[in-house]
Order: structure tokens, then sequence, then C-alpha cells
């Protein structure tokens, strides 16, 4: 059996369970892309080409939910290799302004040659004639080259969750040519922001040699290929809907109980050293016990799921973070008012509704994000047209979310002031700010973004702009 629409990404759309008989069951995993993505795949008798999660997993294809899941095997090996290595701790970071820095390791390159293919040739084999095929993120840049290859057939779309780098910093990377021309197998590259596709398009001129137009590249094999901007959204309606559902309801007064009537505060993110949590709980911290905030009146909620425990820069940040917490909550809280509770769990999202709902100031610090939904997701839970969003503006959303308290996340009293601005705003002013805001998420939710990028891939690149002679390889 082949299908029409093929998504390839890192990790399949279900998590494994256990059943009450003790057999394997999958269940849909949490998340706004498979969300956004289902009812198109199933639709059209879709197929979802990823990795089942677990290491030496052989798994033959199987139905779910009305859509083909195509497992591919990764070896621990390949885990360590191709996906903590040059996934996380190689392009992670590189693609992230090098917050951390990138390690660069041959083997871990060939790996993940070795696993793109695999990726391509599980791909190839289920895509019908002439079937579209969409490639996702930084793990799989040069699926769309490989996957050209073996079929010249198919309509090949790719999108990149996170930043696309400046030239300066991705021409770093020893293998930069093979992974532009690796995304150049595309028909249509989509990136978060323009900024992201102008520095590809860019690279492209200047490494690669082709000629390019606006967002538009012209191969030497008479292809033209499109890179484009399309900002990612959440389930909007989805959320609203569950904040507003009485359940959420009386969880959010549960919590305000619990924070003793204290105003919260709220960050939720991965435990990322992306993410810029130490500078938003010292900033905090200090306005505390500068006494410009009273332990009495505010409490900061911290929400952070580990991730990626395996790669050494992910344990040494939580190791940071973990005594900084601890520091501010010893030199500041009291046995009544802790000042910071932090949690490491992971939430289902009528909990996330809950805490977005109850907290006053919703605090995002990103160093650089692609996008963040995290901003998104609180703002859509507003049913009041309360409540103030801090925003770094290095996150994809400040370039939607204007109406934010925006900060420099390297900027720790500019933090500080906001965070200040913020707690004591007008009701008015809470309110202006929110319903601009929330029009814009109402506005453009996940499922107009998946259908545009599906438009313009179906639509093809443009053949009139082609110039007369195709550029030569340099
Ligand atoms: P992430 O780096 O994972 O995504 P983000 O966009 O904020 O960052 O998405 C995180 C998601 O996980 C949100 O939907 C959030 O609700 C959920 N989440 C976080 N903590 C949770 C918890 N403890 N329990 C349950 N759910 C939790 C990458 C890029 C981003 C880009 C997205 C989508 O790094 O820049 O916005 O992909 O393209």
């Amino acid at each position: 059996m082949t299908s029409d629409l093929v998504i390839v990404a890192n990790r399949l759309p279900v998590d494994r369970i256990e059943l009450p008989d003790g057999s394997v069951g999958w269940r849909r995993s949490p998340g706004g892309l498979v969300s956004a993505l289902e009812p198109v795949m199933r639709e059209d008798g879709g197929a979802w080409v990823g990795w089942p999660g677990s290491p030496d997993e052989e798994l033959a294809p199987f139905e779910h939910d009305g859509v083909t899941l195509v497992p591919v095997v990764l070896t621990s090996e390949d885990v360590e290799e191709f996906y903590e290595g040059f996934s996380n701790a190689t392009l992670w970071p590189l693609y992230h302004d090098v917050v951390a820095k990138p390690e660069f390791h041959r083997e871990w390159w060939d790996a993940y040659v070795r696993v793109n293919r695999r990726f391509a040739e599980a791909a190839a084999s289920v895509a019908s004639e002439g079937a579209r095929v969409w490639v996702q993120d930084y793990q799989l840049q040069l699926v769309p080259q490989m996957l050209r290859e073996l079929r010249p057939d198919l309509i090949i779309g790719f999108y990149l969750h996170i930043p696309f780098p400046p030239a300066e910093l991705f021409s770093q990377l020893p293998w930069r040519r093979q992974i532009l021309e690796g995304l150049l197998g595309a028909d249509l590259i989509g990136f978060q922001l323009p900024e992201a596709s102008g520095n590809f398009v860019r690279l492209v001129r200047t490494r690669v040699g082709h000629k390019t137009h606006r967002d538009r590249i012209f191969l030497p094999d008479d292809r033209t290929v499109r890179a484009a901007a399309f900002p990612i959204a959440i389930d909007t309606a989805g959320y609203e809907s569950l904040a507003r559902s009485p359940e959420v309801e009386e969880r959010v007064q549960e919590i305000r109980d619990a924070a003793g009537g204290r105003r919260i505060f709220l960050g939720v993110d991965r435990l990322d050293y992306t993410k810029g949590i130490y500078p938003r709980l010292r900033a905090f911290g200090e306005l505390v016990s500068e006494g410009h905030l009273a332990l009495e009146d505010v409490m900061f909620v911290q929400v952070a799921t580990p991730s990626r425990e395996r790669v050494g820069e992910y344990k040494r940040m939580r190791d940071e973070i973990d005594r900084l917490v601890g520091r501010l909550n010893g030199d500041l809280g009291t046995i009544r008012y802790p000042l910071i509770s932090y949690l490491h769990s992971s939430y289902p999202r009528e909990e996330m509704a809950a805490l977005y709902r109850a907290a006053d100031v919703m605090v995002v610090t990103p160093y650089r994000d692609g996008m963040n939904l995290v901003a998104k997701e609180y703002v859509a839970c507003r049913l009041e047209e309360d409540g103030a969003l801090v925003l770094s503006e290095f996150a994809g959303a400040a370039e939607e979310l204007r109406q934010a308290w925006l900060v420099n996340p390297y900027d720790i009293n500019g933090i500080k002031s906001a965070l200040l601005e913020a707690y004591g705003a007008e009701p008015k002013e809470l309110q202006r700010r929110m319903r601009a805001m929330r029009r814009t998420v109402l506005e453009h939710d996940v499922a107009s973004w998946a259908l545009s990028f599906m438009e313009a891939l179906a639509s093809g690149p443009g053949e009139h702009l082609k110039p007369l002679r195709p550029a030569r390889k340099k």
C-alpha cells in the first residue's frame, strides 16, 4: 500500500503504552504538529515515517487512527551519534546563535548521512506516484535531496521548526555545502521567519553559487526551489475551549488557593539552554531581594520538563538552574512562602491550560527560539483579556506578538524592569495588549499554517520567474 501524502519526521506521532492485558499499544502523542496534520492525513490516507522512540526496535508498518505509520529503526549507536550527537550537540546549538558551543565530529556526520538515507528510503517505499512528501526539521535536512534521487516524481516540501542561522555562524559547519544541497532537493522550504529564509537564500547564492531572485532559487537542472516563511501556530480553538471548561476552571481555583493569594509569575519550557530560564529566575530573585516585589505578594512557578538528558550541555545547565533555584528559595523563601515552585513534570493539556489561566505574568525569555508555542498558548487561554506576557525579542513569536513586553534576555536589568512594569500594569493596559495579541492567535491557527504550506507546495514555485539561462554550478 502506498500513500499520496507522506510526512517524514524524526519521531512517529504516537507513544508506546502498555495495555491492561500487558500487550503493547500506541497512543497519539500530544503536540501541535500531530493534531494539525492529523485531519489532512486521514483525509488523504496519509502515511507518517518516523522513529518509534526506543533504540533497536524493528517494527513493521502499522495502521493507527486511519494513518499508516512507517517505523524507522535507530540503533543505540544511531541514537548517540545521529540524534544526541549531530542533531542535538552540533546542529541545535549552531542554529541557536551558538548559545552553547557546537561540537563537530566526523563520526557524527557519518551517522547523520546514514540515518537520513534510511528515512529517505522508507519514505520512497511508501509514497505513491507523484505523491506529496513533507519532511520535518533539522534532524532530516539531507532527506529532500536523497529522496529526489530515489523518486524524481515526488513533490517534496521541507519545514524547519528552529531558526536558520546567519552565514557567519552557519559557515562554521564543515558540512555546510552538503546541508544546503540536501535541502535544495525540496520544491518548497519553509522557515518560521523571513529572516531565516533570507539567510538560507543568501547562503545558497554565495556558498553553492545558484542564481536566486527573492524567495526563488534557480537550479542548473532547470528546477526552481522556493524558500519562504510560514510562521507556525497553535490549535487556538482547542486551547480556548479547554481553558473554558469547568474542570480547568476548578483547577485554576485550586492553583490560586495553593498560591495563597500571591500573584503568579509563570515559566513553561523544555529544560533547554536556549530557553533562558536562568536569567529570568535571576531577574525575579533580584526584584524580591532588593524589595521591589514582596515575598507575600508574588511567587514564580517554573515548569521545566527535562529533555535530552544524555547530552552534556543539558546536564550542566540543569545543575546550574537547580543551584540557582535552591539558593533563591534558601536565601529568600520562608516555610509559608517558598519563592519558586520548580516542577519537572510533564503535564496533560488541561493542566497546562489551568496554569496559563492562573498566571498573572507569563515569562518567556529564550536566548533564541524558532517560534515558541508557549507564548501563543498563554494568549489563547486568556479568555478574560487580562494577564501580561513578557517575551524575548529573540523568539520567533515576538514578530507577531508585538504587544507583549519585549525584552533582551541577555539584559537582566531590562528583564527586571519589564517584569515590574507587567506586574504593575493597569487592567486597561493589560486588556489593550492582550486583545490585540488574541486577535493574532485567533486569525492564524495551526490548521491555517498547515494548509498554507500545503497550498504553496501544490501551486509550485512559479515557473514564470525562471531566468533565461540557468546559473552554472561554481
Ligand atoms: P520547543 O523547543 O519544544 O519546539 P515550544 O514551541 O515552546 O518549544 O513548544 C513546546 C511545547 O511543549 C508547547 O506546546 C508546550 O505546551 C509543551 N510543553 C512544554 N512543557 C510541557 C510540560 N511540562 N508538560 C506538557 N507540555 C509541555 C520547537 C522549536 C520552537 C517551535 C516549535 C514548533 O524549538 O521554536 O515553536 O518547535 O515549531
